[in-house]
């Protein structure tokens, strides 16, 4: 029996059923030159989901993967940055809010290009990574199409950019300056640092997520008119970092550990181009003893995200402070603390479905609402990559086969509640198709 025929037998997953399902929703969310999120939800091009994207997109079309971030590096800034997200000019301006007309990028900024507008703020770096795997999928085409050679600048100026515009703390990590900036926009851990700002009032926006969302899974009004301050205020600071007038800066561990395993991306991307690693290998290891020293908490047996407005740690219990799990060079004893929590009482993996997305047993956990509790398809990626990276097999494999078994039992949908499994917001959504079929890939390669 092969391994697939075996998966399918004892985890009840029509691997066919599966393959061809998320073929067809990355084939249906291409737009020409990118891939959206979602049709509905999410009508442009975002960051960090481009980066997960062209992961599985490589297992379909390796050029694809290509041009998926080609098209988004298009959108980067002069100062380096990638915003979290490109606006395809062909969307109508009201179809997600807020557009490019709240973000006002290239009036705002000479920094920003002058097409496609963008927003301002930005994601995880997860790009390097993406696209050394993207290279590896095809290194022939890649190479014929010199797209190491053309991306390898571009991601070591979104790097500089971090590492000279972003370490607000002076500490060596990036600091986040908007709660979406992090990926989990809605965590309980931003509650503390967002009380503090005045939310827009409510009859000053139009929200277009709950046209195509239900409400309960979605953040509440009062938070979104939070998002809504914190980014405006950013934008009338042209978005310029050295102002450093932000109401909100925070240091965050999934943030911090996808640059340190994206500098190590950087620096096999040196090697195969014949340039110089050393900078990437030594940045990734300053940047490994700055977020442990800075951010682990050993009574916990978790990474925590800090507060710099506020010179404090914010309430262990997110997700985010697991990734570090992704980071090759942490030391042993954090591994173990690390794996212990991840199948301790607060995250039980292999007993609910993925990894929620916040600690089970707090007062802040909600099963269905937008990064307070559900699990999300793409930290169930990242956590497998650092199970199997630190010789966890055993739990990777159960990730690994829940993920492919919801998504195909979801449709396909953006987040799961972690006791049912019942999928939530939308559905047909690309970074849960394209994990799939990464994670298909990566057990029968
Ligand atoms: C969600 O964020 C956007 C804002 O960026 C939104 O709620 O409108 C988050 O889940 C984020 O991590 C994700 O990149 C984005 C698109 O999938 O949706």
């Amino acid at each position: 029996m092969t391994a697939q025929e075996e998966l399918s037998t004892r985890h009840k997953v029509d691997v066919d059923a599966l393959r061809r399902g998320a073929t067809e929703v990355l084939l249906r969310n291409w737009t020409g030159r990118s891939t959206v999120p979602s049709r509905a939800l999410y009508p442009h091009q975002w960051s960090w989901d481009s980066a997960f994207i062209a992961l599985g997109v490589r297992h379909i079309s390796p050029l694809r993967a290509q041009y998926e971030l080609e098209s988004l590096l298009g959108a980067q800034w002069a100062d380096g940055r990638i915003p979290h997200i490109a606006f395809n000019p062909d969307v109508p301006h009201g179809a997600y809010f807020p557009g490019p007309d709240f973000w006002q990028s290239s009036l705002r900024s000479s920094a920003a290009p002058a097409t496609p507008e963008t927003s301002g703020i930005i994601q995880p770096p997860v790009h390097a990574l993406a696209t050394w795997h993207t290279h590896l999928a095809d290194p022939v085409e890649s190479t014929r199409r010199h797209f190491l050679p053309r991306i390898y600048p571009r991601l070591v100026a979104w790097h500089h950019y971090l590492e000279k515009r972003r370490d607000l703390g002076g500490r060596g990590l990036a600091a986040i300056v908007h709660p979406w900036e992090s990926g989990m926009d809605n965590s309980p851990s931003w509650d503390a640092p967002l009380q503090w700002i005045d939310p827009w009032p409510r009859n000053g926006f139009r929200r277009r997520d709950l046209t195509h969302a239900a409400a309960a899974d979605r953040p509440t009004d009062t938070d979104y008119g939070r998002y809504l301050r914190l980014a405006a205020d950013y934008r009338d600071q042209n978005y310029d970092d050295g102002r450093n007038q932000n109401g909100f800066a925070v240091e965050d561990p999934c943030f911090n550990a996808l640059l340190i395993a994206s500098d190590h991306a950087l620096g096999q991307i040196a090697d195969i181009l014949r340039r110089d690693s050393t900078p990437h290998k030594t940045r990734a290891a300053a940047r490994t003893t700055a977020l442990v020293d800075s951010l682990y908490h050993s009574e916990a047996g978790m990474f925590g995200c800090r507060d710099l407005l506020h010179d404090s740690p914010l309430s262990l219990g997110s997700v985010a402070g697991l990734i570090p799990l992704i980071v090759p060079d942490l030391p042993g004893t954090i591994v173990a603390q690390l794996l212990a929590t991840i199948v301790g009482e607060r995250f039980r993996l292999g007993e609910v479905q993925l990894t929620p997305s916040f600690d089970l047993t707090s007062s802040s956990y909600e099963t269905g609402r937008y990064w307070r509790g559900p699990s999300w398809f793409n930290v169930a990626w990242l956590l497998y990559q650092g199970l199997v990276q630190h010789s966890a097999p055993e739990l990777a494999a159960v990730l690994r086969q829940d993920l492919l078994a919801t998504a195909l039992a979801t449709n396909f949908a953006e987040y799961l509640d972690p006791y049912t499994g019942e999928g939530h917001g939308a559905r047909n959504f690309s970074w849960t198709a394209a994990t799939a079929l990464d994670l298909l890939a990566q057990e029968t390669q």
